[in-house]
């Protein structure tokens, strides 16, 4: 289920569905799951919309081991505007350290072909240009689809209410106090409607003063129908790990090993102070900021880690990396089949990489490279965005 979906049941409170019946779920979904699921993509090894949850208190700090950075043919003509040539090579996917989560082990070799990379998220400016030029429409600003919702819930579960069924998107509206659990993500997660790319906190706010932040409650409909119209493609998980490691492979940090904000000077965008409801802002922002305002990484790339969220191409599967154990160099992977998070076993999801502005090294520590996070494809929220990439040419 979507978060999307999930608030709006929860505010009809129709859900009583508690861990205990999730877990159930969980494990009756993943009994009958099929085995062996396939990826796609070159030579791979043979053998609703919510970047919302899937916090918990983990902290860790661990110097990687530092590997051979993959070189790859230089830049094969000049670079497109605002982006950057990601050489390419083998390197090494995920991690080993068993502070990260469990979906990033274990380690593996992967190799990917060069590529161009949007420099930085997708700002709102750059998106303004495509609606103005499409007249797109995001799904936070269509009404939800009753169908698309059930279709989402477990068999049973009454539908909601249809004078619900607004458009609208999900806000982070922090708790006035420290919450007494800090596993219920409606806690300040809030569907709101009215809520969409233009009006990030709702419908009386607007984007005036942020043209050159990224653009927010974009679904990964929204991200891939953009790329498209800019000639370009969503990257895969594997070019997403690759780019924001910068040839720094092993590291924990996309600037390396260092702490987040050693000697006073922010490298991301990330939450500081007690999360979710105390937040210090000690990098000078405690939203989205301007693109660029962080140092980039070793490739040029900005705010690989922090700031928003970036939607991929794949689907997430928590067991990807786990079935790709003990295998050879994986060429090129674009991901597996299907999507499967074990903690919505009954929605499709699609991978998101590098964390957010809301990203607390106790509790979500998700702004590292190897971090990844499922979402299902048609939510959207006020910290997810994407920025693109383009192939290429064949040699
Ligand atoms: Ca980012």
């Amino acid at each position: 289920m979507s978060h999307r979906v999930y608030l709006i049941l929860v505010a009809l409170a129709l859900i009583g569905l508690g861990v205990l019946g999730y877990v159930v779920r969980y494990h009756k979904a993943a009994e009958k799951r099929p085995q062996g699921a396939g990826e796609q993509g070159s030579g791979a090894q043979s053998s609703g919309r919510g970047a919302v949850g899937r916090e918990g208190s983990r902290r860790s700090k661990r110097a990687g081991v530092r590997e051979g950075n993959a070189a790859g043919p230089s830049a094969p003509q000049a670079a497109p505007p605002g982006m950057v040539w990601i050489p390419g090579g083998e390197f090494t996917m995920g991690t080993d350290d068993e502070l990260g989560w469990p979906d990033e082990r274990p380690a593996h070799r992967v190799r990917v072909r060069g590529f161009w990379m949007d420099q930085t998220e997708v700002t709102n400016a750059q998106f303004a240009e495509f609606v103005a030029a499409t007249g797109y429409q995001t799904t936070a600003e269509q009404p939800p689809k009753l169908e698309e919702i059930m279709s989402q819930v477990p068999p049973g579960t009454p539908p909601p209410d249809p004078s619900l069924l607004v458009p609208g998107s999900l806000v982070f509206v922090p708790p006035p106090a420290a919450p007494q659990n800090t596993e219920d993500v409606a806690q300040w997660w809030q569907w709101i409607p009215g809520a969409d790319w233009r009006h990030p906190e709702g419908p009386n706010s607007s984007i005036e003063g942020r043209e050159h932040h990224p653009v927010v409650h974009v679904s990964w409909y929204d991200a891939a129908a953009y790329c498209e119209w800019a000639g370009k493609r969503l990257p895969t998980e594997a070019e997403w790990e690759f780019a924001a490691r910068g040839g720094r492979e092993g590291q924990p940090y996309t600037w390396g090993d260092a702490e987040p904000g050693a000697g006073g000077r922010w490298q991301a965008n990330i939450w500081q102070g007690e999360f979710p409801w105390q937040n210090e802002a000690l990098d000078g922002y405690a939203g989205t900021a301007p693109v660029k305002t962080y140092p980039p990484n070793g490739f040029g790339l900005y705010d690989m880690a922090g700031n928003v969220w970036e939607w991929c191409q794949d689907w997430y599967d928590a067991e990807l990396y786990r079935r790709r154990a003990g295998g050879k160099v994986i060429d090129n992977p674009r991901g597996p089949l299907r999507g499967f998070d074990p903690q919505n076993p009954f929605a499709p999801v699609r991978c998101q990489r590098g964390g957010s502005f809301l990203c607390h090294d106790s509790y979500c520590w998700r702004y590292r490279p190897s971090a990844r996070h499922p979402c299902t494809p048609d939510t959207s929220s006020s910290h997810v965005g994407f920025r693109c990439v383009r192939d290429g040419p064949r040699r």
